[in-house]
């Protein structure tokens, strides 16, 4: 059995030498590439970030499989290999790419069922890392967190995002949007979800909600959130969304999780 404990330090340092290759692109014009659609889109830091990150894992853990944004799949096989790490190179590239410093690295390592184990998500502008490991807690460089208390839909600050495909699609999440807006004290839309799950762990936003995430997007950020206190499920409040890659996410303090069910039931 792995201790993802004694793991920290070394992917602790992995997150934040990516960090540092992102910052050093970051700090230079920001040439795009698209993906799937126009705004999806890809620079050189995400795909840096990212080889530098899997050559790290692949030396150390060679009989794992690595599931990483840009890269597809790499290492030992996903059927065999007991282990996953999940890798998002750059959490928030829309914002990298516009020079606006929200954005970070998100690592995880999982079981071949997609248990998180652990969760380190760093992000280089502000410096702040954000780990947990399963059962031991969620810490923001080195000091624990904790959800908020806050009990009822109208006190809440609330955080989501739009998927990809918005401009084509009529289930682009405007409707979920609507009907948190007026049930709220206020939503923010912020662009990374990695982010997004770690503030909901911090205490900064009450809850978190959105559809089409991948499991890189999510899988360290959701330890993070559930070991500050808080639940991550998906919108019918089935606990482990990310098993089966169904993309839609939310994530709160707990105390607000069922009012916050219930607005998707009501659309
Ligand atoms: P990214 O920056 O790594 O692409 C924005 O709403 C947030 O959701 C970002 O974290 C973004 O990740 C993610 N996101 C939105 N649509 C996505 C999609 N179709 N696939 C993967 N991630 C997506
Ligand atoms: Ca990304």
């Amino acid at each position: 059995m792995i201790n993802p404990a004694q793991l920290l330090p070394d992917i602790t340092a992995i997150a934040q030498g990516a960090g540092e290759i992102i910052m050093r692109h970051f700090a230079a014009p920001i040439p795009t590439t698209l993906k799937s659609s126009r705004i999806d889109i890809v620079t050189a830091a995400d795909t840096e970030a990212e080889a530098y990150i899997v050559k790290e894992l692949l030396a150390r853990f060679p009989d794992h499989h690595i599931v990483g944004e840009e890269g597809g799949n790499q290492g030992a096989p996903a059927a065999t290999a007991a282990y996953h790490w999940f890798v998002d190179p750059v959490d928030g590239t829309v914002n990298f790419a516009s020079k606006l410093p929200h954005f970070c690295t998100s690592i995880a390592l999982a079981t071949r069922d997609r248990e998180p184990l652990l969760g380190v998500i760093y992000d280089p502008t502000r410096r702040e890392l954000f780990t947990a490991i399963h059962g031991a807690g969620a810490w923001l460089n080195g000091q624990r967190l904790r959800v908020t208390q806050t009990a009822a839909l109208i006190d809440a600050v609330i955080t989501s995002g739009f998927p990809y495909d918005k401009h084509t699609n009529p289930d682009n999440n405007l409707k979920e949007w609507a009907a948190f807006l007026v049930r709220i004290r206020g939503e923010r839309r912020l662009g990374s979800a990695a982010l997004d799950l770690c503030y909901v762990a911090a205490g900064r936003l009450d809850g978190y909600w959105e559809k089409d995430l991948k499991t890189w997007d999510v899988m360290a950020g959701m330890l993070i959130a559930r070991e500050a206190g808080g639940m991550v499920t998906d919108y019918q409040g089935d606990p482990n969304p990310q098993r089966f890659d169904r993309g839609r996410y939310v994530a709160s303090n707990g105390k607000l999780h069922a009012e916050m069910l219930e607005v998707f039931q009501s659309l």
